[in-house]
């Protein structure tokens, strides 16, 4: 049948590129072998029966086992929805019939604010530790294909779900990324771009960028969010033209840090005027204010916006922010009276606190004005009806999170990161601990010079606090021992330059009395930066895995470790993206039977029978489960 298919398949008879065909028709390949899949798969749930999950950071098994359905859709009329397809209305018809030139111009002219939900890529990597899988998001797609159809965009990939996809839920970006595409044709889709270090924690070749950029957009990114951590205008350049040169849609963006009405810091007024001039200057379509941690307050949104709004016209503005202290939903008001285009949130059940303001507050606060979103909360609510139930099913991935944190506008802990950190400090008995964490990153920070905190320099000085923490060293201490200090690998990092320049240079004489000796960069690492040799990376993983695909050199440049360990993992227990969380995190009762389609069409009906006794000779256990009314049989080492 493989054959067949392929010999039929209109690509290949017109002979277009092979490589980017496999890209694109993965489905041809899941014809070979469902057996050996399915043999896989048993490998798997035997071990997990035996061993227990060995996803990294799940704590216990989902607090939620029953199934979970789609919902039905219905208008705020009660009539319903047909989604068996997905919709064919939204704002992506014009950007491919007309080119981004032509997008930016139309939401410019739309006379409401348009939303982008967060909820497939920041807000579970701010909530949820980035775990959601693929399928949990493309059994609700068809849904939100028509309940958000008049949505800017959703974002559903880049920052940290590249990285975490590959090595935490052993799931191909990429194959994630076209799914996504196939389900919901309608709706742009933005992915976050880490300026010249793509999607990875420091600087790549240039040309690794433009490749990335290229195959994300062939892949079904639109719309690209290009940031750099510390604002440095070279390192977004790379990005920008890169995107340029894929044919994307570039929102070129600056993070906003600090508090620009508060004469005190140092990210004032004019420092935000002239980074907005110089973005726009290199061509971005949009101009995106990045708000990572929610500091934003909504005098100085008004202010920034219209300022922004006023000196340019054309340009659309789309405004992110985090709730971290509560504050999500009035700034996001506010960005849109004073003239923002797009503000972000998320679906309610994965809003709030270190995640997007609730996508329904948002909408209800500018429903009837003229800055209303387009979107129908009755619609909303149904499809968050599904995404409560899924936040229960990862229970095992909450950081216990309880309340909004006003702190961050002392120590501007961007949202994603103050989770983690929340978390590690609640491993290790919350309290004292997490109060010293916290004025410590503010130390940390004012040490570094106040910089820019976002992935990866918020991880410079998370680290740089908790080593302050650990070692007891107060602010004066790391000055006065800063030769004798063996600083975190990501410290000195920073103060060689490779991750960029910061705004105002970097302080002295701590950086060199942290170096000693060490290089100083004081151009973007690009330049320094051998250009990556494809064909040369081509051949390596066709030796090594006997094939490669385009997008597979693009991970394994990006991720050239996690790469291989995913496709160790996936040689062992096959594409396990297929199988429902709830089985892929525990083990099912002994009789529970469920479901898992391998392919179209290709149903496993799968059911546990009985785990075996501990031999003591061999060390392991027999695991017997039914697949399909047969008993297969698995054995598996006890590693307990
Ligand atoms: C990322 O880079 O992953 C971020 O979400 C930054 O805010
Ligand atoms: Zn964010």
């Amino acid at each position: 049948p493989f054959l067949a298919s392929l010999l039929t398949h209109p690509v290949f008879i017109e002979g277009t590129c092979w490589t980017t065909f496999i890209d694109d028709t993965p489905e041809l390949f899941s014809l070979i072998g469902s057996q050996n899949r399915a043999q896989k798969l048993l490998a798997y749930l035997g071990d997990l029966a035996v061993n227990g999950s060995s996803i990294k950071g799940q704590i216990g098994e989902p607090k939620f086992k029953a199934e979970i359905a789609a919902p039905e859709l219905a208008d705020h009329n009660g009539q319903v929805i047909d989604t068996s397809y997905p919709s064919t209305k939204g704002w992506r018809n014009i950007l491919v019939k007309e080119g981004p030139a032509a997008f930016a111009k139309a939401v410019r002219a739309y006379p409401g604010t348009l939303i982008m939900d967060t909820t497939w890529r920041d807000a579970h990597q701010s909530l949820l530790a980035t775990r959601v899988r693929t399928v949990d998001m493309l059994n609700i797609a068809k849904e939100t294909s028509h309940a958000l159809s008049n949505a800017w965009a959703l974002e559903c990939w880049g920052g940290a779900t590249f990285d975490v996809a590959m090595r935490f839920l052993y799931e191909d970006p990429w194959d994630r990324l076209r799914k996504f595409r196939k389900m919901v044709p309608n709706i742009p889709f933005q992915m976050l771009l880490r300026g010249a270090n793509g999607v990875a924690y420091s600087s790549l070749p240039d040309n690794a960028i433009y490749h990335f950029c290229e195959q994300a957009k062939r892949a079904g990114v639109d719309i690209f969010r290009v940031f750099d951590a510390l604002n440095d205008v070279d390192q977004l350049e790379v990005g920008i033209k890169a995107v340029l040169k894929a044919g994307g849609v570039a929102e070129g963006t600056m993070c906003y840090s600090g508090d620009m009405l508060n004469p005190k810091k140092k990210y004032n007024f004019e420092y935000y005027m002239s980074l907005a001039e110089k973005i726009i200057g290199m061509g971005a379509h949009i101009l995106g204010i990045k708000d990572m941690a929610g500091v934003l307050k909504p005098r100085a949104a008004t202010k920034l916006i219209g300022a922004l709004r006023q000196k340019y016209p054309d340009v659309p503005i789309h405004v992110h922010t985090h709730d971290s202290a509560g504050t999500g939903v009035a700034s996001m008001v506010a960005c849109a009276q004073a003239g923002a285009d797009a503000v972000d949130a998320a679906t309610d059940s994965l809003s709030g606190m270190t995640s997007q303001p609730s996508i329904g507050a948002v909408v209800s606060s500018l429903e009837g004005s003229d800055q209303d979103t387009g979107l129908d909360p009755h619609q909303l609510r149904i499809i968050d009806g599904y995404w409560a139930q899924v936040r229960l099913l990862y229970s095992p991935f909450e950081a216990g999170l309880t309340g909004p944190d006003p702190e961050v506008y002392e120590h501007e802990i961007p949202g994603g990161q103050l989770t983690n950190l929340i978390f590690q400090a609640s491993q290790q008995g919350l309290g004292e601990q997490w109060a010293q964490t916290k004025k410590a990153y503010e130390q940390a920070n004012d040490l570094l010079g106040d910089i820019v905190k976002v992935t990866p320099t918020s991880k410079v000085v998370g680290d740089l606090a908790q080593f302050m923490v650990s070692n007891k060293l107060s602010y004066e201490d790391v000055l006065a021992k800063a030769e004798h200090l063996d600083f975190p690998s990501s410290v000195l990092e920073f103060f060689e330059g490779l991750m960029g320049q910061p705004y105002g240079g970097f302080p002295e004489p701590l950086r060199t009395q942290a170096l000693r000796g060490r290089r100083k960069m004081d151009k973007r690492p690009g330049l320094y930066l051998e250009p990556v040799d494809f064909d040369k990376v081509r051949k390596e993983l066709k030796e090594k895995w006997g094939g490669c695909t385009e997008t597979d050199v693009a991970s394994y440049i990006m991720y050239p470790k996690v790469f291989e360990d995913y496709k160790k993992w996936t040689a062992r227990f096959g594409d396990l993206s297929v199988l429902p969380t709830r089985y892929f995190l525990a083990k099912p009762e002994v009789g529970e039977e469920f479901h898992v389609e391998l392919e179209k069409g290709k149903v496993l009906i799968i059911k546990l029978l009985a785990v075996g006794p501990l031999s003591e000779q061999t060390g392991q256990r027999e695991v017997f489960y039914e697949m399909n009314g047969e008993v297969r049989q698995v054995t598996v080492d006890d590693v307990h």
